[in-house]
């Protein structure tokens, strides 16, 4: 499997399960202001949408959005991850938490990530931070779904990520903090994190 990625972007939650479940996912980088691979080829031909992440498939498909392509990969990881089974009451919370964390936390970014005026980013930055406070007060310590780590801990982390970058004052939000501490310290997220630094 390939995965489609830009450093620091939305991609490195598949990256991160791809390091912590031992997958061997090849890596392909994305310049996202020409749409070209590392290689120069056209990613519109990988993604026609133009965004990472893109997985190809070890069977010559392409899977696109990134709460398809990290339940692939969680359902791929064997026990290496906590991945409820399809069907019970468990795997609902964990499509819970992805459909929260890409609808209301990720996609609340787009201000901040794509120069919005003043106004807009403060409302951005307000309405990203009151999301997080839901957070905050339903963690389940130490991850989303208890004990174990899922695929939405690797997304939660680089929501994370990006709110340090954006100067959002998590300071409010101890359990939060002790999470983002937690993963910057798994050996998945360094690796990741590493190799997206140095091909920067
Ligand atoms: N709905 C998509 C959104 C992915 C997304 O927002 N990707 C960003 C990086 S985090 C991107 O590639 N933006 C460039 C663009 O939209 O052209 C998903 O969940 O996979």
């Amino acid at each position: 499997m390939k995965l489609y990625y830009t450093p620091g972007a939305c991609s490195l939650a598949a990256h991160i399960v791809g390091e912590e479940a031992g997958l061997g996912l090849k890596l392909e980088k994305v310049d996202l202001k020409t749409h070209k691979t590392a290689d120069g080829s056209d990613y519109y031909a990988v993604n026609p949408k133009g965004y990472v992440p893109a997985l190809a498939l070890d069977d010559g498909g392409t899977l696109t959005e990134n709460i398809a392509i990290l339940n692939y990969l969680a359902d791929r990881s064997g026990e290496k991850l906590h991945t409820p089974r399809h069907g019970t009451l468990e795997r609902y919370r964990l499509e819970e938490w992805l459909g929260f964390i890409t609808t209301e936390l990720h996609k609340s970014f787009g201000p901040l990530f794509q120069g919005g005026g003043d106004d807009e980013r403060n409302k951005a930055k307000q309405k990203i931070l009151h999301r997080l406070k839901h957070v905050e007060e339903r963690l389940t310590e130490p991850f989303l779904l208890g004990e174990r780590m899922s695929v939405a801990d690797a997304y939660l982390f680089v929501i994370l990520t990006w709110s340090t970058k954006m100067h959002l004052d998590l300071s409010p939000y101890p359990r939060l903090n002790a999470f983002f501490a937690r993963m910057n310290e798994r050996d998945s997220v360094k690796r990741a994190l590493a190799a997206e630094a140095g091909a920067t």
